[in-house]
C-alpha cells in the first residue's frame, strides 16, 4: 500500500486497537483507495483520509425503561454522525445485544460511501442500542423506543440527521420513535424514514433493500456474464426485512431460492422456498425460521447448536448474504467456489470477511459489496425524504422504477470507474469505494476545513 495510506491505517489501529469491525471496514476501504490516492494528489495534500475516517460526532446516552415486571432496565444508546459533506447525516438504527461503538463506526463509515453512491444528497450516520428486542412484549418495545427517542430527539432533524431502520428496527419501532419525536417537538416532519404509509412513509421502502439487491445483481450479471438474474439457484441467509424481499424479487425474476436462516439455524428447501409460509412465520407471527418445517415437512433444518454445517456449503449459482457482518468466512468462500458460484452480492453490511472476499476475487467470482448492492434501502429513504419535503407521495410503481434506475446507475458508475482505474471486472468493491469516496472528497475540499 501507498505510504500515506499505510500511515493512516496504522495511526487509527494504534488509537482504536479493540475496535475490530471498524478497523476491518477501514482496511477494506483504504486498500481500495490506494490507487485513487496515487492518481489524485489532492487527497494527500488535504489530509483527506485522516479527516474522512474519523466520525464528525459521536453521541452516547443512557436509556432507561420499565420492563414488564416493573423493574427499571438500563441500556446504552448511540448515534455516530459520521460525515455530512454531501448532505444531512443519514443511516439506520440497530437494536441488537452486540451493538457497540466499533460496530456503529464500521456501519457509519460504510454508510457514507453507500449514500454517496446513490447520487442522492445524504451524509452518513448509524446508531442504535444494545437493547435486545427478542422475546419482549410490544408494550415494552414501545417504552424502550420512546425512552430512546427522549434523548435522541435533540440531536436529529429533517435537515440535520435522519435515522431509519436496521437489524431489530422495523416499521413498528419507527412508528413508536416517530410518535415520541412528534410529541416532544410538536412537529410533523420527515425526521425518520421507513415510516408507516399513513403518516408519511414511502411506498416500496419495505421492499427496497431486497428488491434493489436483485436489480443490482441482475444488471451486474447481464453486463459481466451476458445473462441476467434468472434461472439461477440462489442461497440467501437471514430471514428479516432484507432477506424476505430479496427472496421475493429473486423468485419474481425466475430464480429458485433454496435457503434462509436466523441466528439459531438455517433451512434448505430443494423445491424452492415458499415465501408465503416465510411471511406468515416472520411478519405475522414474529416466529423463528425453524417453524418452516410446520409448513414443509420435507425441508431440512440445521440447528446451529448441534450442527455446524454452514449454509454456504449448499450448492448455488448466486449467494446473497442478508443477515449480519462476518457471516461468510474463508471456509465458506472456498465451499462456494468449489460448488461453482458465479457471484456473491451482499444484502447485509460487511457479511463477507476480508479473507473471504479476497478468495472470491482471486477465483474469478463476481463480488458486489453491500455499500453498492444494498444501497436500495437508503436510496428509497432518500426518496421518502424528497416526498416528505414536497408534501406528496409517489405510487409504488414510480418509486420502484426510480429504485431500479438508481441501482442500475450505481452499477454503471462502478463499471466505468473500474475501467478508468484498470480494476478487474469481477472486483466491484475497489471501484465502489473509489466512486463513493470521490464525491465526498470533492465536497470536503470545496467546503474547506
Ligand atoms: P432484521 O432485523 O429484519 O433481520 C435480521 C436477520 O439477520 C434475522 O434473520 C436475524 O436472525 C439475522 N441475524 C441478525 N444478527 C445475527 C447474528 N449475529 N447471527 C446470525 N443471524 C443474525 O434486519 P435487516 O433485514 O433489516 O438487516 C439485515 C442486514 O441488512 C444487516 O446487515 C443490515 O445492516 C443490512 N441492511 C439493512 C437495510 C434495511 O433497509 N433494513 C439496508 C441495507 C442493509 P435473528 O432473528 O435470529 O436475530
Ligand atoms: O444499512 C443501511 O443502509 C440501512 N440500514 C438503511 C439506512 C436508511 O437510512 O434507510
Amino acid at each position: 500500500m501507498n505510504q500515506y495510506v499505510t500511515k493512516v491505517y496504522e495511526e487509527i489501529e494504534s488509537r482504536y486497537p479493540y475496535e475490530k469491525e471498524y478497523l476491518q471496514a477501514l482496511k477494506e476501504i483504504l486498500e481500495s483507495l490506494d490507487v485513487a490516492v496515487s492518481k489524485d494528489k489532492r487527497i494527500e495534500e488535504n489530509n483527506l483520509l485522516e479527516r474522512f475516517v474519523i466520525p464528525e460526532r459521536i453521541i452516547q446516552f443512557k436509556v432507561e425503561r420499565e420492563d414488564d415486571n416493573g423493574k427499571i432496565q438500563v441500556n446504552n444508546g448511540y448515534r455516530v454522525q459520521f460525515n455530512s459533506a454531501i448532505g444531512p447525516y443519514k443511516g439506520g438504527l440497530r437494536f441488537h445485544p452486540s451493538v457497540n461503538l466499533s460496530i456503529l463506526k464500521f456501519l457509519g463509515l460504510e454508510q457514507c460511501l453507500k449514500n454517496s453512491l446513490t447520487t442522492l444528497p445524504m451524509g452518513g450516520a448509524k446508531g442504535g442500542s444494545d437493547f435486545d428486542p427478542k422475546g419482549k412484549s410490544d408494550r415494552e418495545i414501545m417504552r424502550f423506543c420512546k425512552a430512546f427517542m427522549s434523548e435522541l430527539y435533540r440531536h436529529i432533524g429533517q435537515f440535520r440527521d435522519v435515522p431509519a431502520g436496521d437489524i431489530g428496527v422495523g416499521a413498528r419501532e419507527i412508528g413508536y420513535l416517530y410518535g415520541e419525536y412528534k410529541r416532544l417537538t410538536n412537529e410533523s416532519v420527515g425526521v425518520l424514514t421507513g415510516k408507516g404509509i399513513s403518516f408519511g412513509g414511502s411506498l416500496a421502502r419495505t421492499e427496497a433493500t431486497g428488491y434493489g439487491l436483485c436489480y443490482f445483481t441482475n444488471k451486474a450479471l447481464e453486463v459481466l456474464t451476458g445473462k441476467g438474474f434468472a434461472g439461477k439457484t440462489v442461497c440467501i441467509s437471514g430471514s428479516g426485512n432484507v432477506a424476505i424481499f430479496a427472496t421475493e424479487k429473486a423468485i419474481q425474476l425466475g430464480n429458485k431460492v433454496v435457503t434462509l436462516s436466523d441466528s439459531n439455524g438455517w433451512i434448505y428447501d430443494s423445491n424452492g422456498i415458499d415465501l408465503n409460509a416465510v411471511k406468515e412465520i416472520k411478519l405475522v407471527k414474529r416466529g423463528r425460521i425453524k417453524e418452516y418445517l410446520d409448513y414443509h415437512k420435507d425441508a431440512i433444518y440445521h440447528d446451529k447448536a448441534i450442527d455446524k454445517t454452514s449454509l454456504w456449503s449448499t450448492k448455488c449459482d448466486i449467494a446473497l448474504p442478508c443477515a449480519t457482518q462476518n457471516e461468510l468466512n474463508e471456509e465458506d468462500a472456498k465451499a462456494l467456489v468449489k460448488n461453482g458460484v458465479i457471484g456473491v452480492f451482499e444484502g447485509a453490511n460487511m457479511p463477507t470477511t476480508f479473507e473471504a472476499y479476497h478468495y472470491l476475487l482471486e477465483n474469478g467470482v463476481i463480488y458486489g459489496p453491500g455499500k453498492a448492492a444494498n444501497a436500495g434501502g437508503v436510496a428509497v429513504s432518500g426518496l421518502e425524504m424528497a416526498q416528505n419535503s414536497m408534501r406528496y407521495s409517489w405510487s409504488f410503481e414510480e418509486v420502484d422504477k426510480k429504485l431500479k434506475d438508481i441501482m442500475e446507475g450505481i452499477f454503471a458508475n462502478i463499471y466505468e470507474t473500474a475501467k478508468i482505474y484498470g480494476v478487474k471486472a469481477n472486483d466491484l468493491i475497489t471501484p465502489a469505494n473509489i466512486a463513493g469516496f470521490k464525491k465526498i472528497a470533492d465536497a470536503m475540499i470545496a467546503q474547506g476545513f
